[in-house]
């Protein structure tokens, strides 16, 4: 039998279908319904009950010999010297047959599935997934793992991870191009740590450290930005530039020309802001950088972290640096953010520490340390 359970979260939906069905219940399907403007959000689970999968007419002990599939005859035996039936009993009986076929047909689709409904809690809850992003991870892996595997939690880890990896792409950005100067720019939201990064990338010695690097910072705008980057560019010997309008930029660029990377500053904007996006691309002729780099901070609210994503990307950004992962527990986060924008992620910042707290970006890595 499958059945529909709704409810205010994936948890409590899971606890009415085992109710229902008991703890064998097997989850079909788990979404959000859909709720009238300014209602709460609902879930609505879709379940079936592992022992009675379909509904198979007989006494229950008649049951384990029934068939698995079985014709509408099974369902009604003729009655024998019946009347003709009529139209409206007609098209009753074809309805219950359609719906039949469609409990059928979905319990063809699940029956090799198991049921990992705390995985799914776990991703939703504890890591933040997206509840339909979690529904698809815990299908897929399901679909790969043998009866005999359910309760295996440490396999059931390892193929999540294993999933969870194939849902990125990464970038090696200290690939430097031959005879000319890498341009790589940061952009993003205020304060999620693009100039404490440039600064990492420029003096560790696994990053650009061993290169000779020019800066450039555009961040003119917060009263002491542009000191923040003059102080560390003076104790790392780093030759800075500051550039206060547009047509400074190329000339500061020129400077550089025997550099074998130039990072660019630029200041914190708002992503609801659209003049600000205006703003930079009138000071930076974005088309000749080799890489623009989008910072967020995983341990932004996911809603805002997702809106700045889909804003930035209305400039021409090409890589994802993703800051502050020390900062939450919930890094499915980046599995939201990464689903949402395509950009290869190049490298993550866990801390403050100058030059140590940046690492480039791993998929396996990745996965791995969202699920643990
Ligand atoms: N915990 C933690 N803090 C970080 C990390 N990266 C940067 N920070 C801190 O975040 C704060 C802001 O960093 P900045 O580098 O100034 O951020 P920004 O994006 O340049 O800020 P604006 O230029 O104002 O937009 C500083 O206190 C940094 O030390 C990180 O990976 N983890
Ligand atoms: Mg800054």
């Amino acid at each position: 039998m499958i059945k529909k359970f709704t409810a205010p979260t994936v948890k409590e939906a899971i606890q009415l279908a085992k109710e229902n069905f008991g703890n064998n219940a097997i989850i079909l399907q788990t979404k959000k319904s859909e709720q009238e403007s300014g209602e709460p959000d609902m879930f609505e689970l879709t379940a079936m009950s592992e022992n009675n999968s379909l509904s198979v007419p007989g006494k229950p002990a008649e049951r384990k010999s029934a068939k698995l599939f079985y014709t509408p005859a099974d369902l009604k035996p003729p009655q024998k010297n019946s009347p003709a039936k009529s139209e409206t009993e007609l098209v009753a009986e074809l309805n219950q047959l359609k719906e039949t076929i469609k409990d059928m047909s979905h319990y063809i689709r699940y029956s090799k599935m198991l049921i990992l409904p705390d995985t799914l809690r776990f991703l939703v809850e504890e890591k933040g997934v997206d509840e339909d992003l979690a529904s698809e991870l815990v299908h897929k892996v399901s679909q790969k793992l043998d009866k005999s595997e359910a309760n295996d939690q440490l396999r059931i880890k390892q193929k999540l991870q294993a999933e969870i990896s194939t849902y990125f792409n990464t970038h090696d950005s200290t690939v430097l191009p031959p005879n000319k100067p890498k341009l790589i720019c940061l952009v993003g939201p205020t304060g999620v740590g693009k100039t404490t990064s440039i600064i990492k990338l420029a003096t560790n010695p696994d990053y650009f450290g061993q290169q000779k690097v020019g800066l450039i910072t555009i961040d003119t705008y917060r009263v002491a930005a542009a000191a923040q980057l003059k102080t560390f560019a003076a104790l790392a010997r780093l030759p800075l530039e500051i550039v206060y309008e547009p047509a400074e930029f190329k000339q500061a660029v020129d400077k550089f020309k025997n550099q074998q990377v130039i990072l660019v500053d630029t200041a914190g904007r708002s992503p609801l802001n659209s003049g600000h996006f205006e703003d930079l691309k009138r000071f930076l002729n974005l088309e000749t950088f080799d890489e623009i780099h989008l910072v967020l901070s995983a341990s932004m609210r996911p809603d805002i972290l997702v809106d700045s994503a889909k804003c930035f990307s209305t400039l021409p950004v090409n890589r994802l640096i993703i800051s502050k992962i020390d900062e939450t527990t919930r890094l499915g986060n980046i599995l939201n953010v990464g689903k949402k924008i395509d950009l290869p992620i190049s490298f993550f910042t866990n801390g403050q520490r100058v030059p140590d707290d940046i690492f480039l970006a791993d998929k396996n890595q990745i996965a791995n340390m969202i699920i643990n």
